[in-house]
């Protein structure tokens, strides 16, 4: 049983997540129409995540009883600039996202809601990736600067990015 506090808070958190992953469609699309197939890859990959956790707190709100409510999702940018601009808004929204887990998890600590903790736990751990590989990715794209090889040679990279179904979370 989970606080109708908590349940109101995974739900904002379930459908951030859905917001995530209509941002990272559109980026697919965008770097899809400026050439970049590799990155088009790599967001459709990341947007594929996102639906993946928002199925996450989906499933758990209903184990525990409750009811997961869709809201309207706003719509995300349409265009995103350089690639390096487009990991920069990338990094500063999984910043957004870890403190939202944050505040999530501190909620569970406060009301002693050791299930929703633990379910929680498998999010702080998948959000040092997430903002790891942002910062890897900003970090190459810095140092190959203004020269079109570089940025050629980063994009092939990105279209071996695969997706793997996460395992399920314990709750
Ligand atoms: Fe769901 O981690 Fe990104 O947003």
């Amino acid at each position: 049983m989970i606080s109708k506090k908590m349940t109101q808070a995974l739900n904002q958190q379930l459908n951030n997540e859905l917001y995530s992953a209509y941002l990272y469609l559109s980026m697919s699309s965008f770097t899809n129409h400026i050439g970049l197939k590799g990155a088009a890859n790599w967001f459709m990959v990341q947007y594929q995540e996102e639906m993946a956790h928002a199925m996450k707190f989906y499933d758990y709100l209903n184990s525990q009883g409750e009811h997961a409510q869709l809201t309207a999702i706003a719509a995300p940018p349409v265009e995103f600039g350089t690639l390096l601009s487009m990991f920069e808004q990338t990094l500063k929204h999984e910043q957004f996202i870890t403190k939202c887990i944050n505040d999530l998890m501190e909620l569970a600590v406060k009301e002693k809601d050791h299930a929703t903790r633990i379910f929680l736990q498998w999010f702080v751990t998948e959000q040092i990736e997430e903002e790891g590989n942002d910062n890897d990715i900003i970090t190459r794209l810095k140092l190959v600067g203004d020269s079109p090889q570089g940025l050629l040679m980063v994009d092939a990279e990105m279209a071996a990015r695969v997706f793997t179904p996460p395992a399920a979370t314990a709750a």
